[in-house]
């Protein structure tokens, strides 16, 4: 009777005591996931920041080759000089430590590389631009030969640049991209970036791949800068020459070639007709050039960034960003 009177008061401390336990066990859950939490906010705002922090320390890898490229127009100035990949612009910047990170950097020549937009003129004004846009497509062709594509695209490239919707013999327009899902239309303008190929009947990412080596989007018609473009470029520029000797040529560029005409003299014995190799050549190139890519790569804690932009510098020296973008081509931005 004792034992069973007792039972009520221990059954009571003994439900208070699990309570407790639970109270605690709850408290300690969720401490731990405060902390938990916390931990994770500050990380992710750490990532934050070193993602912010990255861009910065890209832009101002953009803002050193702005700083090399205005320092080069004004030393060409003083000596006459071209452009060629003897001069510091041209040296990659080493890879440079900076607070948890490094950076890293290079400067391109854009106009060592077919510009894409030259296989178009949108009112030829005399025979001078026709012939240009003939020796243009020329070039464009015997680059495709050399990279072993199918010369067919050239047709569709020319249709997506031109401004009327009539397809050439191997092009394609509206109607071909309408039928496509999801439909899209011929950009029928310039190309802003060499990746719009992409979207081009019978291009594909094997020959997009094959290609985007050798080409560029520029906003203008541009000569080729013989001083920096590789050798199937410099072979593609005449039917005279072939890989080989454009390789001959390109390695055997020990300095500048000064004038387009040092060039062609320079250059000429490698060429299967001398006579025409000139004529072939003479208004598709320079020995100077406008456009550059900008490459800025950072690396903060955890944080990769690759910033890729495309400068142009004026004729007065002075450097603007025409686009910028991440390394792969994605999201283009213009300022
Ligand atoms: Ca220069
Ligand atoms: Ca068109």
């Amino acid at each position: 009777m004792k034992y069973t009177q007792q039972q009520p008061a221990n059954k009571q401390s003994g439900v208070a005591l699990i309570t407790a336990l639970l109270v605690v066990a709850l408290a300690t859950i969720i401490a731990v996931n405060i902390t938990e939490r916390q931990q994770y906010d500050i990380r992710r705002m750490q990532n934050l920041l070193n993602n912010q922090q990255a861009y910065y320390y890209a832009i101002g890898g953009e803002a050193w080759a702005k700083g090399l490229l205005y320092k080069d127009y004004k030393d060409d100035q003083r000596k006459n000089g071209t452009d060629n990949l003897y001069e510091d612009w041209a040296q990659p910047l080493p890879v440079t430590l900076i607070e948890n990170g490094a950076l890293s950097g290079s400067i391109n020549d854009l106009q060592g590389l077919f510009n894409i937009n030259n296989l178009y003129i949108k009112d030829p004004k005399n025979a001078a631009d026709k012939k240009q846009l003939t020796e243009q497509t020329r070039v464009f062709n015997r680059l495709l030969a050399i990279l072993e594509i199918d010369a067919r695209i050239t047709d569709a490239i020319i249709d997506w640049l031109d401004n009327d919707a009539q397809s050439s013999t191997n092009g394609a327009e509206d109607d071909v991209y309408l039928q496509k899902t999801p439909a899209y239309r011929a950009a029928n303008q310039m190309m802003n970036n060499v990746s719009e190929l992409l979207l081009i009947e019978g291009v594909n990412i094997k020959i997009y791949n094959k290609l985007r080596p050798f080409i560029t989007a520029l906003p203008e018609i541009t000569t080729i800068n013989v001083n920096t473009a590789p050798a199937e470029v410099i072979a593609a520029l005449s039917g005279q020459l072939t890989l080989e000797k454009a390789t001959n040529i390109t390695e055997d560029r020990g300095s500048a070639f000064n004038t387009t005409k040092d060039f062609i003299d320079d250059t000429k014995n490698y060429a299967r007709d001398k006579n025409k190799y000139e004529g072939d050549i003479a208004t598709l190139i320079g020995v100077t050039s406008g456009y550059f890519q900008v490459n800025s790569e950072v690396k903060i804690d955890t944080i990769y960034k690759q910033l890729v932009s495309t400068v142009k510098r004026n004729t007065d020296g002075s450097v603007n960003i025409l686009t910028r973008a991440p390394k792969d081509d994605q999201a283009i931005t213009r300022q």
